[in-house]
């Protein structure tokens, strides 16, 4: 088969060279605290703006052509032309993993029987590309937002017939992803919210919700699913008010309904910081439930109130992101997928690459950072000095549950407790500049 993009050639790792088609620090088989930086970073490529979107926005329709050679009226051969891309890209990238939305692989017909055997077909040719590339699959998704049936949403809709539907859907793409060997599935639910409480049963829509993902794990398990199912939080955008808003919302719901144990947090960049959160503090929130799963990694325009899905650059928030992935003690399931498109000026296949080398580097060198932080231990070794006062007396009686009110009334009593020690937060962050700068 030739090859959809002659002019770009295998990228690799060249430190010293100032070639933009090349790696500056993602070097793939080199140990970082121990492990190739590719098992670190297990980066994977978004079907959906890889090689789907094209650009469009609000005001105008899209400036780039993602028909790569095909005729897009016919699905097979455009969405044959689109695996074949997505496979040269991630192969001359060294990208391993892929994530894919049904709907991404293979245009919907007009019944669901009739879709299903398109992604039947389409997901025979993919695989038999995975076999020849060794390129695996991270996770899959149903898109339940997309098509207008699921305008008021899929696990959350007032109609039992698009539940049903939104179901249907959802079984199909377990299948696929269990026939691609995905080790995540994931739940986005960019409709399951609302516009107006004045028009919404809160209460029965998140029961329903919670009754489809049961549903799903159930169905998933009996199938030889033992991959993670991950929610993917998410505050607004489209809907005004969006059920998953962060991290802490969809742990609730998910103890709330006993679905805690089979799910784990895709934390994406920019929905944390749509949530009004930092990226790192989402990725902490999900340590410190016992829910790091995946990532969905770029990153938002600060000056913008919606999801611009840019490319991750910003080496500051990669180095906090990978840090925390290092203290999570890596992924097992999950990996970095990139869930970014190129803007909308940048519409030529080459602007594609330029972004994911730079987002890959962007990680890269945030791992690179991150290990020299826990490494340094400067700043490990300062919290660990600030929390001290509990390893003993009091306070490990506190943590064992061995005091109560009357103790730590009898305690207050002996003296009045001095200030807290210095936060030393601008010390912390020069630390953290000169790791980071160098
Ligand atoms: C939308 C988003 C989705 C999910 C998968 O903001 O992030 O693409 O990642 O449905
Ligand atoms: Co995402």
């Amino acid at each position: 088969m030739s090859e959809l993009f002659p002019k770009i050639p295998k990228i690799s790792y060249n430190n010293a060279s100032a070639d933009p088609l090349s790696f500056r620090y993602y070097n793939p088989d080199e140990l970082i605290m121990g492990k190739p930086m590719k098992e670190h970073l297990r980066f994977a490529m978004a079907w959906w703006h890889t090689l789907c979107a094209e650009g469009a926005d609000m005001f105008g329709p899209g400036t780039a052509d993602k028909s790569f050679g095909a005729d897009k009226d016919d699905w097979r051969a455009h969405a044959k032309a689109k695996a074949d891309a997505g496979f040269e890209l991630m192969q001359k990238l060294g990208i391993g993993y892929f994530c894919f939305h049904d709907a991404d692989i293979a245009a919907e017909a007009a019944t669901l029987a009739e879709t299903n055997a398109r992604l039947d077909e389409i997901t025979d040719y993919i695989k038999d590309k995975m076999k020849d590339t060794g390129i695996k699959c991270l996770w899959g998704t149903s898109n339940l937002f997309g098509h207008k049936r699921f305008m008021a949403g899929a696990g959350t809709s007032p109609s039992v017939d698009i539940y049903a539907y939104a179901g249907a859907k959802i079984k199909k793409a377990i299948e696929l992803t269990v026939k691609l060997g995905g080790t995540g599935y994931v739940f986005w639910g960019g409709r399951e919210g609302y516009e107006t409480l004045l028009n919404t049963d809160m209460g029965l829509e998140l029961d329903n919700l919670a009754r489809l993902m049961r549903m799903a794990v159930d169905y998933a398990r009996s199938i030889g699913f033992t991959g993670d199912f991950y929610i993917e939080p998410k505050p607004k955008e489209p809907s005004k008010h969006q059920y998953d808003f962060d991290v802490a919302t969809a742990c609730n719901f998910l103890r709330n309904y006993g679905l805690i144990k089979d799910f784990k947090m895709n934390v994406e960049a920019n929905h944390a910081t749509l949530a009004g959160h930092t990226f790192q503090h989402e990725l902490r929130v999900s340590r410190v439930n016992g829910v790091f799963g995946s990532i969905d990694a770029n990153q938002g325009d600060l000056l913008l109130g919606w999801d611009t899905d840019q490319f991750p650059s910003d080496v500051y928030d990669a180095t906090l992101c990978m840090y925390e992935v290092l203290k999570a003690g890596g992924f097992t399931n999950g990996g970095l997928n990139f869930d970014a498109k190129t803007r909308r000026m940048s519409y030529e296949m080459e602007d594609m690459f330029y972004a994911f080398i730079t987002g890959m580097d962007t990680f890269a060198f945030g791992l690179r950072k991150a290990a020299q932080i826990i490494e340094d231990k400067r700043l490990d070794g300062f919290v660990a000095e600030r929390y001290a006062g509990w390893k003993a007396g009091l306070g490990l009686d506190i943590i064992n549950n061995k005091a109560g009110l009357k103790e730590l009334e009898a305690h207050a009593l002996k003296a009045e407790p001095a200030l807290p020690a210095s936060g030393r937060q601008e010390l912390l962050e020069g630390i953290l500049n000169r790791i980071i700068v160098g």
